[in-house]
This record gives C-alpha cells, sequence and structure tokens, in this order.
C-alpha cells in the first residue's frame, strides 16, 4: 500500500448505520424516525417547462470544429448561471456505459452479506456504507452507496472494489478512464473561457477521482425522506450518471427546486466547490443539488467525481484575483478533504466558510 493511500486513509471516514436497502425491504409501514423529515413534503419544486437546463455538445467545443466558438460561449453561460447541463456527444463508447450500468446494478442485487465483502472500515472513505454521518442524531438518507478512488491507479484500495459481478472491475476499470477523459477536456474548455492556461488546469486535475455509487431504494413514506441531503459538491467536477428510468435529482435554481430529466445517453455535469473557488474565484456556481425518493422503484445513479491533486492549493488561481482581489481562502487539497469529509453535508455552508470577508 502507497504512502498516497495512507494519507487518503487517514482523511477520515463516516459512522456506520443501518444498511437502507436492507431495512427497506422490511416493507415497514412506518420509517424509523431518524429518516424522517417532516419538512421536505413542504419544499417548492419547480413545474415551469420554460426552465431547461443548457445541453452541451462536446463535439463541438473540440479545436478546430464549426461552431466552437458559440458552444464555448454556451459553456461559459452554463456554468456561470446554472452550475449544471447535459452533456451530449461525450465519445465515452455506448458499451462503457452499458457495462457499468449493468454491473452496478448486478452488486446491488447480491445478498447484503455479499455486498458487506466491500464494507466501508474505520476512517476510510471508500467502500459500501455511507458518507457524511458525523454524529448520532443527525437525520440520515434514504440510500446506500458504493465509494471507490480509481485515480490515481496507482493507489487503488481493490479491497472495497466488488469482485462479484466478476467483470465489475474490469467495467469499473474502463468507466474511470473514459470519464477522467472527458472531465479533463471539459476542463480544458473552461480554462479557454476563463483565460487560464488549459494545460495547467488540466494538469491539476490529472490524478484525483472518485466514484460514488448511489443506490436509493423504494419508500413508502418517499415525500418524507431524502436520498440524499442537499448539499454541493465539494470537488471539482462531477460527472452524473442515471442508471435506471427513475428520476430524482433536484437542483436550486431561484429558490425552487427544479427536477432534472436526463437525455439518455448524456451526462449530467455540474460544477463543484473547488472550481468556483480555484479555477473563478466566484465566477462560475456550484450549485446546491439533491436526490428525492420514488415510492415503488429504486433508483440508482453514478457520480464521478473530479478533484486536484492531493498536493494543489485549493484556492483561486492567481491569474484570476490580479483584477478583483481573492474571494475565498487558499489551503491544501488534502486539509479541504479532510475537512469535507469529516463534516455533515448542510447546503452551500461548506463553501460559505471558504469565503474570505468582503
Ligand atoms: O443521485 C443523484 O442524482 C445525485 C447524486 C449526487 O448528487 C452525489 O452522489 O453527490
Amino acid at each position: 500500500m502507497g504512502r498516497e493511500v495512507d494519507r487518503r486513509k487517514d482523511l477520515g471516514g463516516s459512522l456506520p448505520v443501518e444498511n437502507v436497502q436492507a431495512l427497506a425491504s422490511k416493507n415497514l409501514k412506518d420509517v424509523p424516525s431518524r429518516y424522517i423529515r417532516p419538512q421536505v413534503q413542504f419544499d417548492e419544486v419547480s413545474i415551469d417547462e420554460s426552465l431547461h437546463i443548457p445541453v452541451i455538445d462536446m463535439s463541438k467545443l473540440v479545436a478546430d470544429q464549426l461552431g466552437q466558438q458559440d458552444e464555448l460561449a454556451k459553456l461559459h453561460l452554463a456554468c456561470k448561471e446554472w452550475g449544471f447541463f447535459l452533456l451530449i456527444n461525450h465519445g465515452v463508447l455506448g458499451e462503457a456505459i452499458k457495462n457499468m450500468k449493468r454491473d452496478l446494478q448486478e452488486f446491488f442485487k447480491l445478498p447484503l452479506e455479499e455486498k458487506m465483502a466491500c464494507a466501508q472500515t474505520a476512517n476510510n472513505i471508500e467502500g459500501y456504507g455511507q458518507a457524511f454521518v458525523i454524529s448520532e442524531e443527525q437525520k440520515l438518507d434514504w440510500g446506500d452507496m458504493l465509494f471507490l478512488l480509481p485515480n490515481p491507479i496507482s493507489q487503488r484500495n481493490m479491497r472495497f472494489w466488488p469482485a462479484n459481478p466478476t467483470s465489475f472491475r474490469t467495467t469499473l476499470d474502463k468507466y474511470s478512464s473514459e470519464l477522467q477523459r472527458v472531465a479533463l477536456s471539459l476542463l480544458r474548455s473552461m480554462a479557454v473561457n476563463l483565460g487560464v492556461d488549459p494545460e495547467e488546469l488540466a494538469n491539476l486535475y490529472k490524478d484525483v477521482q472518485g466514484i460514488r455509487m448511489n443506490y436509493y431504494p423504494p419508500c413508502m413514506q418517499a415525500n418524507k425522506v431524502m436520498g440524499l441531503t442537499p448539499h454541493s459538491d465539494a470537488t471539482g467536477l462531477t460527472l452524473l450518471l442515471q442508471v435506471n428510468e427513475v428520476q430524482g435529482l433536484q437542483i436550486k435554481k431561484n429558490g425552487k427546486w427544479v427536477p432534472i430529466k436526463p437525455i439518455p445517453g448524456a451526462f449530467i455535469v455540474n460544477v463543484g466547490d473547488i472550481i468556483e473557488q480555484i479555477m473563478s474565484n466566484g465566477e462560475y456556481k456550484s450549485i446546491e443539488h439533491r436526490a428525492v425518493v420514488n415510492q415503488e422503484k429504486e433508483r440508482l445513479s453514478i457520480a464521478a467525481f473530479h478533484s486536484p491533486n492531493l498536493d494543489a492549493m485549493v484556492g483561486p488561481l492567481p491569474d484570476l484575483v490580479k483584477e478583483k482581489g481573492a474571494k475565498y481562502k487558499s489551503i491544501t487539497n488534502e486539509e479541504y478533504l479532510r475537512l469535507v469529509i469529516t463534516s455533515k453535508l448542510d447546503g452551500k455552508s461548506f463553501l460559505d466558510d471558504m469565503k474570505l470577508g468582503e
């Protein structure tokens, strides 16, 4: 086990809590109170059909393509005004996506004891379980997850990678490298838009990738529980894939929750807190989002998070603070990750803590 793995292990973990898939299979009429959030049913959900999340065509972002400038401008606006967009023509092989969806569904179908072979261990962020549980009192999410760090490859901790289904490891290896490639390419386009060196920025992000695979069981009291607590992603750039046909992602826009309807085959991309801070000094937006639960059907999603290297500084890029001054603090990514992992998910409060006074 390399030094970096040990450093990651020390970053902290989450308190162990009951497996939600097993709990849901009991078909309890009343969900335990730790999952009940009575206010959820009163949250305002937008039904405004005119609110269309931007769609970015990745094939047009590539240099010398017809329409490149227009697509770059669309991407810039999407990052500034939405912080979220759908990505089409991304070039990820359909086969890699299909296999990932299939193997993940197979994994979650396994008996609990088999899935527990990949269970989280104390003080470790990887494995099967839950994240961001820091107290015995806090409300819990109606979902389980498998979190793995496929990159850097040299520091993979295979102890947490499912051996069943047998193709899982090869499938995730392929999927993660494809997504890493897409993320780096998008980051280069964002760098062009922000006026910073694309290769310098891509270099910062070339190593660290985490993949969170979510399983939200159905719930009879779906309107009173939350699949995933409202949060903004503490990382850099997220590529999300909805695995089955069940929708549940909602993003906060103009004070309301807007349900996101994915285009088949597209990724849902969002700017994370580090891009809000490290790249754009507040110009791009890392938007709060959440996952709601379906009353009858299970829902699965896969979020691939891309972050700067552990030794990088998390803070505004020097080129961007010359005129307006830094709006956020700068700390090492290692210190930053430790803070994130040992905090409770709580909207955008974490990013607020990184803000410097006006
Ligand atoms: O399940 C979803 O649609 C959202 C997942 C997500 O936000 C996450 O894993 O951080």
